[in-house]
């Protein structure tokens, strides 16, 4: 693999394969990433990304786009299956573009959105002020609930009616918790807002039927292909019919030109396989692995926000261990553990220093790690925080984390020669 890059361009070549080095030498814990299959790599790298395909299958603006029509038809009739809605767009080159496509169908400027605030664990892309959803709309954020540290209903429906916003959303990139779609929809329909529910970090989970499908309860639903589900790095759209226009609309030719053909099809390459059974059996092991790996954490003294998890992650607390979540990171990063620093609900630390981690089991559950690994893990991280000021310590945690991940090899057939 990449002979051709090597002979062409020795120097990226050297940067691809120092990062692929780094992806199977490492634990990946980062909540939002996951290792694609090869054959979803194989399809985004395929030629289908010379192809300029303005428009939809057999409405487009260029001629010779007879086999990427079927590509985009495949990938758009999987994702209807496995999601059980009525339409779906693929196009989004992301999850803040399939967000803003949504905003853009049914929004006007400085209309009213009630989302859910990012230090609590929301999305950029749900209303912050340095985003576009902040900037062109009227943005009121809900939080979370200071004892339990979930979803506070009643305080959503009171700001609901107070605020009238014209579409609600739901979802987070940082909630550990089930999100309760029923009672989402039921608030909108007693303000008279759309739902909109952003389901990127768990669409892997949605599609094996392990977390609710939120396309029984909201009019829109957005995702990345790429986290949970294992695919390409991109975005999509699913709708109720009534809306399918206006959806497509907004994405080409409101926001987006020319879709990414490869990438739609590598999208309906990962829709195939997230409908097999092997899908269900991993996604199982995903969250079985979180609910272990944070039930060891806390054996070892750290505090998981609102108690436990329900899904593929969790957020650690790192108060009581006198570590902020910048520390946290860096010192896991010296023992090749790689995590993401977060804020937690109520944090008083700045969104570039916080107080807490955010740990994700989909990339190491890839890797075929489970129960026993997810022990081992969390006394590497316990080891590393309480060993911080002790290198030869770290030294030898590093090069336990070396051994574990020999023996869970990542991707075997892509040789780095080291
Ligand atoms: N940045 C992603 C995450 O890490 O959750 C969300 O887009």
């Amino acid at each position: 693999m990449f002979e051709n890059l090597k002979k062409v361009d020795p120097q990226l070549y050297q940067i691809i394969l120092s990062e692929i080095e780094r992806q199977k030498g490492q634990i990946e814990l980062i909540a939002s990433e996951n290792f694609a299959s090869l054959a979803v790599l194989e399809t985004a790298a395929s030629p289908l990304t010379n192809k300029y395909a303005e428009g939809y299958p057999r409405a487009r603006w260029y001629g010779g786009c007879q086999f990427v029509d079927k590509a985009e038809d495949l990938a758009r009739e999987r994702a209807k299956t496995l999601f059980k809605c009525e339409h779906a767009n693929v196009q989004p080159h992301s999850g803040t573009q399939a967000n803003m496509a949504v905003l853009m169908a049914v929004l006007n400027l400085r209309d009213t959105i009630l989302a859910m605030d990012l230090a609590c664990g929301g999305h950029l892309s749900h209303g912050h002020p340095l985003n576009f959803s902040g900037k062109f709309y009227n943005v009121i954020a809900y939080g979370l609930n200071k004892d339990t540290e979930m979803l506070d209903y009643d305080e959503i429906l009171s700001l609901a009616l107070k605020h009238k916003p014209k579409l609600i959303i739901a979802g987070a990139s940082a909630y550990p918790r089930i999100i309760d779609f029923s009672k989402f929809r039921e608030i909108a329909d007693k303000a008279g807002a759309y739902l909109l529910v952003d389901m990127a970090h768990f669409a892997g989970l949605v599609a094996a039927g392990l977390y609710p499908n939120p396309c029984e309860f909201a009019e829109f639903v957005t995702s990345t292909t790429h986290k949970t589900l294992r695919g390409p790095r991109a975005g999509f759209i699913l709708c109720r019919k009534e809306f399918a226009k206006k959806i497509d609309t907004a994405v080409f030719p409101g926001i987006q030109g020319g879709p990414f053909m490869h990438i739609i099809a590598a999208k309906a390459v990962a829709f195939g396989l997230a409908l097999k059974d092997e899908f269900k059996i991993y996604q199982e092991k995903v969250i079985e692995n979180a609910k272990i790996f944070a039930r060891y954490l806390q054996d070892y003294g750290f505090r998981i926000v609102s108690g436990t998890t329900d899904t593929h992650l969790f957020l650690v607390d790192l108060l009581s261990k006198k570590l902020t979540g910048k520390e946290c990171t860096l010192l896991l990063e010296e023992v090749d553990i790689t995590v993401n620093k977060n804020l937690i609900p109520f944090d008083s630390k700045p969104p570039v220093i916080t107080s807490g981690i955010r740990i994700g089991t989909p990339a190491i559950t890839t890797r075929g790690m489970g129960p026993e690994e997810m022990k081992l893990i969390a006394d590497f991280i316990n080891t590393a925080v309480s060993n911080k000021d002790n290198p030869q310590k770290l030294r030898e945690i590093k090069s336990r984390v070396k051994g574990l991940v020999k023996e869970f090899p990542l991707y075997p057939e892509i040789r780095t020669g080291q």
